[in-house]
Parts: C-alpha cells; sequence; structure tokens
C-alpha cells in the first residue's frame, strides 16, 4: 500500500509543498502540494531530485577514512575519537583550526541548533562560509540601518504593481532572500492586474523573457544605475518619505547632497542604461502605486556590493515603497529570529591580508585559502567543512585544490567524495533527505506571507546512520570530553524548535504546525517595520558614514574606468543547485549545459562558432570550455554556469563526471572584494577568449 506524505522540499529558499508518495521505502512520486500555504502546488524539476539524493549509489553511509590515499569505512566512535585526539594533539601545538559552512546548512534547522557547540569545542571564535560568496552585503546594510543582521524587507509581489528586479533570477532560481514559491505564476498575476516587471540583467534570463521590459547592463556597473534612479527621484521632486517619516533619522538629509556631484549622463555611459531610461525607472517607482526595487547576487556579488544594496533600500524609502502595501515589506514569521536571536555585529578582523570585514564573526571566503598557505604561526592547519564545497564554490577553487593539501586535519561533513571533501582525512556523511525533519528556520523571515509550516522525517533512519545535528552534537562532546569539560545534555534539535516557536509573538507550538501538513498561514505581510527596528534609536539609519564614503570611493572609481575586457558572469539553471545536485540522473539528462555563452559578435570576433572549445583566461587561470553563440548575452559579456568541476581526480560522482565540466571558480578571483563586507567579487571577472589549441591544430 503506498502513503503519501505532505512535506516541504528542503533544496532552495522557496521551501515549496511536495506530495511525496512512497511504499515502504521506495518513492513513487514526488509532486507538488496544491494545498500548500505558501506554494500552492508549485514545484521545479529539482524536487525530483530529492528522489535521486535520497537513493544514490554513491552515496556514502558510514564515516571513511583515508589511509594511504584510500577510503576506508569506520565506526562512528572511532571517526569521532581519533578526530578529537588529533585535534587536541594539534592544539597542544598550537595549530590553528578554521571551519566552512556551506549552504545546504542554511536548509537544515537541525544543523543551526548544534553547530555553536561544535564551533565552541573546537575553540573557533570565526568562521568562514557562503555567506562571503553570497549576501553578506545584505547583511551590513539590515545591521546598520535596521538594527539587525538579518531584518530583511522582501518585495510584496502578491500586491506589487512595478516590480524592478535587478541582478535576480527568480524564475530560476526560485528567489534569494526573498522566499517567493511559484515566482513565476505571481509575476504573471502582477501582469494580469496591469503591473509590469523590468529585468536588468546582462544575459536575457528566464526571469527577463517574462519581464515588460529587460535592459542589459555591463556587469559590475549597477551603482551608476542605482545612483542615477536615486538622483533621478531627488531631481524630479518626486521622493515621498511621509510613511515613514517618524523612523527616519537625520542622517536622510546627507542623502540628496552626496548625490549632487553625479552626472547622469556620465553614470548612464558607465552603466550602458540611457538616462531616459533611468528617469522612467525612478518615475515608475514613485508613480501613485505600490511598487519595489529588489536586488540579488548580480548586485552583491561585486566591487561594490555593499553600496548597491544600500541604495536599494534608500530607493525605496525614496520612493515611498518602504513598508508599503505592495512595496517592500518586513515579515513577521511564526518564528521569529529577529525576536529571538541577537543582532550580530560588522566588526574588522585580522586576515592574512590585513584588517578586513567581519560580518557576524565571519572571515570573508576570498583569504581563506591564503590562511592555510601563510607561514606563521596563525596558518590555519585543521578544517571542519559542515555542507560545503568551497573548492567548486569559492574564487580560484584551483588554489585552494591545493591549500587544503596542506593541512594536518581536514574533516568533512558530505555524503558524497566530492572536489573538496576528497582532501578530507574523514568524511561524516549524513543520513538521507526524507530520514530527517525540516523547518524553514531562515526563511520565514523572508517569506511573501507570514507562515509556518513543519515536516517530519518520512521513513526512518536505517541502522547506524546519523543526521547532521546528532554527527555534529556527538563529534562535539567527544571533543569536550578529550578536553577535560563538562558535557551539557544533548537539547534536540525539535525541542529548540518548539521552544522558539512558542517564544515568537505568533505563539504557535511545535505540535500545532505539525498538526497541519500543508502549513499554517498567518497572513499578508503587514506595515509594521517601526515595530520590528532594531536600531538604538528606534529609527532607521539612513546614511551610515561608510556609506556615503564608499559613495566616494565609486565616484572616484569611474574616473579610472579601464579599457573593457570581456566580463565573465556566472548563471544559474533550474536544474542544477550550485554544485550538489550534478549527480541526479533525472537532473542531469539532456544538452550539456557547463557552455559559455558568448554573444555573436564577439564570437564572430575570436573565429569561434558555436559548439567550438574556447580557452578562457582570467588572472588566476584558464580553462577550455565548449561555446554556446547566443545573443540572449550582451556584447562584450561571457556567462558560465557555477557549480560545475567534478571531474576532479578522487571524485565520486560517478554521472556527475560523465559530462566534460569545468569549474567557473577556476576563473575568479579572490584578489579584490567588496571593502564594507568583505564579499567575493564573482561576477564582472575580467578575461580573454580565443579558440582552444587542439582546434587550432586540428585545422
Ligand atoms: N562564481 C560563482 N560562485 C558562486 C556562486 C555564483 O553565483 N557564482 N554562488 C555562491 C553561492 S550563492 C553559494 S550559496 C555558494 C555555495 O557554496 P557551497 O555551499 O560551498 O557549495 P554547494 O555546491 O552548495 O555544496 C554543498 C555541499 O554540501 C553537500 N550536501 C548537500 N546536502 C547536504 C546535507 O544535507 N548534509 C551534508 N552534510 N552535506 C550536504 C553536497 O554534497 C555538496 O558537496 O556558492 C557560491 N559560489
Ligand atoms: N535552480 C537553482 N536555484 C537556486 C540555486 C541554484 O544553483 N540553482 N542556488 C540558490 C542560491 S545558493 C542562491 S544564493 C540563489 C541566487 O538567486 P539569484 O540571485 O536570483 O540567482 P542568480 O542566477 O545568481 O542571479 C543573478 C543574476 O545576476 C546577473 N548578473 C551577473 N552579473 C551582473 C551584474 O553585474 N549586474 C546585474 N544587474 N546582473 C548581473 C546574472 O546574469 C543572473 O541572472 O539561488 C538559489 N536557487
Ligand atoms: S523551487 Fe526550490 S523548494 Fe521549490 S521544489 Fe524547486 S528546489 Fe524545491
Ligand atoms: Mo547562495
Amino acid at each position: 500500500m503506498s502513503q503519501v506524505h505532505a512535506r516541504t522540499c528542503h533544496i532552495c529558499e522557496a521551501n515549496c509543498g511536495v506530495l511525496v508518495e512512497v511504499e515502504g521505502r521506495e518513492i513513487l512520486s514526488i509532486k507538488g502540494n496544491p494545498d500548500h500555504v505558501l506554494s500552492r502546488g508549485h514545484i521545479c524539476p529539482k524536487a525530483t531530485a530529492i528522489a535521486d539524493l535520497q537513493d544514490d549509489p554513491d552515496r556514502l553511509h558510514r564515516p571513511v577514512k583515508k589511509v594511504d590515499g584510500q577510503w576506508q569505512e569506520i565506526g562512528w566512535e572511532q571517526a569521532f575519537s581519533e578526530i578529537a585526539s588529533k585535534l587536541a594533539m594539534l592544539k597542544g601545538e598550537g595549530a590553528k583550526p578554521a571551519m566552512y559552512m556551506g549552504n545546504p546548512s542554511a536548509h537544515d534547522y537541525g544543523i543551526s541548533t548544534q553547530i555553536g557547540q561544535l564551533r565552541r569545542a573546537i575553540g573557533l571564535k570565526n568562521i568562514y562560509s557562503a555567506s562571503t560568496l553570497d549576501q553578506i552585503p545584505h547583511h551590513v546594510v539590515q545591521y546598520h540601518m535596521y538594527g539587525h543582521v538579518s531584518l530583511a524587507a522582501v518585495p510584496d509581489i502578491d500586491r506589487c504593481q512595478y516590480l524592478l528586479i535587478i541582478g535576480g533570477n527568480p524564475a530560476a532560481s526560485n528567489g534569494s532572500i526573498w522566499t517567493v514559491p511559484d515566482f513565476k505564476k505571481r509575476a504573471k498575476e502582477m501582469q494580469a492586474r496591469d503591473g509590469q516587471m523590468v529585468v536588468v540583467d546582462p544575459r536575457r534570463t528566464e526571469t527577463a523573457k517574462l519581464a515588460d521590459a529587460h535592459h542589459f547592463v555591463k556587469p559590475g556597473t549597477d551603482t551608476a544605475l542605482l545612483i542615477g534612479i536615486l538622483k533621478s527621484l531627488f531631481d524630479a521632486g518626486s521622493v515621498d518619505t511621509s510613511r515613514l517619516d517618524d523612523i527616519l533619522d537625520d542622517s536622510w538629509a546627507k542623502i540628496a547632497p552626496a548625490l549632487a556631484g553625479f552626472d547622469i549622463e556620465r553614470l548612464s555611459a558607465h552603466c550602458g542604461i540611457s538616462a531616459a531610461d533611468m528617469q522612467n525607472m525612478a518615475s515608475e517607482l514613485a508613480a501613485d502605486q505600490p511598487a519595489a526595487i529588489y536586488g540579488r547576487m548580480g548586485v552583491s556579488v561585486c566591487e561594490f556590493g555593499t553600496l548597491n544594496q544600500w541604495l536599494i533600500q534608500v530607493i525605496n524609502i525614496a520612493a515611498g515603497n518602504l513598508d508599503r502595501v505592495g512595496g517592500t515589506m518586513v515579515p513577521e514569521p511564526a518564528l521569529d529570529t529577529i525576536n529571538l536571536v541577537g543582532k550580530g555585529s560588522v566588526r574588522m578582523a585580522d586576515t592574512v591580508r590585513g584588517e578586513m570585514p567581519s560580518v557576524m564573526s565571519e572571515l570573508p571566503m576570498v583569504t581563506f585559502a591564503d590562511e592555510m598557505l601563510r607561514d606563521d604561526e596563525e596558518r590555519v592547519r585543521s578544517l571542519f567543512v559542515v555542507t560545503g564545497n568551497p573548492v567548486l564554490s569559492s574564487p580560484d577553487g584551483a588554489k585552494l585544490d591545493r591549500a587544503l593539501e596542506t593541512l594536518d586535519l581536514m574533516v568533512s561533513f558530505d555524503m558524497y567524495v566530492t572536489a573538496t571533501s576528497r582532501h578530507a582525512d574523514y568524511i561524516l556523511p549524513p543520513c538521507g533527505p526524507l530520514e530527517k525533519d525540516h523547518y524553514p528556520f531562515f526563511f520565514g523571515p523572508l517569506a511573501i506571507r507570514n507562515y509556518a509550516s513543519y515536516s517530519p522525517a518520512i521513513f526512518e533512519m536505517p541502522e547506524g546512520e546519523k543526521a547532521d545535528w546528532e554527527i555534529i552534537a556527538e563529534l562535539a562532546r567527544e571533543i569536550m570530553a578529550q578536553n577535560g569539560q563538562d558535557i551539557p545534555n544533548i537539547r534536540e534539535p525539535r525541542d529548540v524548535l518548539d521552544g522558539m516557536l512558542q517564544s515568537s509573538p505568533a505563539g504557535l507550538t511545535l505540535a500545532e504546525v505539525e498538526a497541519a501538513p500543508n502549513g499554517i498561514d498567518l497572513g499578508a505581510l503587514r506595515p509594521c517595520i517601526a515595530d520590528r527596528l532594531r536600531t538604538d534609536d528606534r529609527k532607521i539609519q539612513c546614511a551610515h558614514p561608510d556609506f556615503l564614503i564608499e559613495l566616494e570611493r565609486f565616484a572616484g572609481s569611474l574616473e579610472n574606468e579601464q579599457a573593457d575586457a570581456l566580463r565573465l558572469i556566472g548563471r544559474r539553471h533550474v536544474r542544477q543547485n550550485n554544485s550538489w545536485l550534478s549527480n541526479s540522473k533525472r537532473l542531469q539528462k539532456g544538452p550539456n549545459r557547463c557552455t559559455m555563452m558568448m554573444n555573436p559578435a564577439d564570437a564572430a570576433d575570436r573565429g569561434l562558432a558555436d559548439g567550438d572549445m574556447a580557452t578562457v583566461e582570467s588572472r588566476v587561470n584558464s580553462v577550455d570550455i565548449t561555446v554556446e553563440v547566443t545573443d540572449d548575452v550582451m556584447a562584450g559579456v561571457v556567462s558560465i554556469p557555477h557549480g560545475f568541476g567534478h571531474r576532479r581526480d578522487g571524485v565520486k560522482l560517478s554521472v556527475a563526471r560523465e559530462n566534460p565540466n569545468v569549474s567557473l571558480n577556476d576563473l575568479t578571483d579572490p584578489k579584490s572584494y567588496d571593502r564594507l563586507s568583505g564579499n567575493a567579487i564573482l561576477n564582472a571577472t575580467p578575461v580573454t577568449v580565443s579558440k582552444a589549441e587542439e582546434l587550432v591544430a586540428a585545422e
């Protein structure tokens, strides 16, 4: 007899409701749940990959240890005790430990409930994570303006009439820092009520193709566009802050004068978007309609990422759209991290490259490899990688590949032997995805409705396997035991969750949420920012001095504009999730997706045709890749997806290795970074492209 379980897909930020039909331990189907309160039946192809993850023959089920270059299965006790004693020995020598946390840890609330103890047991003050490859600029802006790193305002798409998306591709990514399942249908509903969606992107993306208008922008130049829009609002006299006047601090008055020196035609020449288009965007945003500007990866992972995210907030305030129904609004989730977790921090920290920003006690990933390669007593000698694949996800991955080989101890929490975990001494694999429960801990505060949704595990965990949280909790205790510390009881994730739900304003219990398999809808977002602000004076700090100084630095950079090289950008595909669904046979079917998109004019200039192999060279490295000629990318821009590059020695991902694939991050460059946040620059990498030598020789 088959059974259908309602569950939430844990793969991306959308957290769609799915219906999983199983018979025994066999997964018969995974479908969208039409009754889920947030996703209304929507799913994307990635949901079906949950079955591939669950049943993947390449997945590890027991800890493995590297002995003479070979992987040997060992027991949990042995793994924990050997890791703890090696760590103690290294500590005795004064060796420095480090930890990297990757993207899937944001989708496993159990990890969040235990990781602090492991960090303390290891003795880590700082960690590295995918956040400094991603959204740290948002946290800096939220911390300074709203007083809490996690206090975000998201577009209220269901009631919005003009949505300007800059550097985001929610039609493929399903939204980010914005939990918006069913994005495409919601965008179409907006258009059906005479709303408009406008996209700014160097590639005509899946989202751009749905939009009412799309503007190409030169990679890395959006700051000029954003200043142009903001200045147009002021110049046209259409700034209206009346809704927020009581909660804007005095620094608001500093913004217009700080823009005075910018010339709109100069800004337009820099970014490639006409002054008229900028003025038009400004007037649509300020028209008598709810509107929102939203910017994501394309404007975060660049030189002025924090400045961009600040400008976006300021434009939403200036146009009267922050905290407005149909504008950008702050969620009041069932599990309210804003009330339960500290406001975070933005500081400076010592690194091998001198003082760099450290946000929420994280160190910038652009220094990660160098911290292992430095030759003083600060050298990182032991590393714990929790749910991450930084060799493929961080800039100059090939250098990191070399750096990981220098470690005295490396432990990976992963279910596969990947480009990263192949360097480990121990791999500690978690149970399958359907053997663990799920709560969208980090995503309620980013969702387009206030809601709660809990998914219990569907399958019983097989004997001898453990969830990530158990592995983390038990390793932490073994390290504490060997340190001679007192050992606290394990507080199970479910209990922590229950406590946090009950302490939140909605006051739900876990039992109540669990009793509603389609989720509990707590209603549409409400204007509430005045109550949510966590700044000392409970006002929005409009213009933190750092942002004004950065604005000046940007003005200076306009003077030194470089002659244009080809600029490399990344891309995401709806059948891929960073590096970690590459082994799904369902998703990897079909044509090769690891291609370099190139505009026909640029291809012709270099004698390249569709399907040719090209050599792409950046400051750090070069790769050979198949060219896909398309006018979906603007002239002067090439695009390679990230998350590939699995054909490295020792990687045990049989499906992922079938296709030729290269890593975008063998080309990206950690040399520069966003000065205000330490975030990596992953787009607009200058590259040269030529015909690959093999092909030239064959001619
Ligand atoms: N050039 C470029 N680089 C980028 C990006 C880009 O746009 N362009 N995007 C950046 C972004 S936004 C991000 S978030 C990072 C992601 O960077 P990472 O988090 O470092 O990489 P992922 O590819 O997400 O790798 C996740 C790893 O976790 C493992 N894993 C999956 N699920 C689980 C689980 O439940 N438990 C455990 N223990 N392991 C699991 C997978 O096998 C995989 O090895 O990449 C960044 N890198
Ligand atoms: N299918 C799928 N979904 C995912 C993921 C995935 O790998 N696959 N990853 C998940 C993760 S970890 C994240 S963080 C989110 C990211 O979610 P998004 O930010 O929506 O996704 P990206 O595809 O990185 O979108 C960035 C867009 O910026 C554009 N861009 C690049 N450079 C510039 C620039 O200089 N200016 C402008 N204006 N645009 C630029 C790119 O062409 C791209 O379309 O997606 C999540 N969802
Ligand atoms: S959009 Fe994200 S959460 Fe929804 S089904 Fe796809 S991967 Fe899962
Ligand atoms: Mo991400």
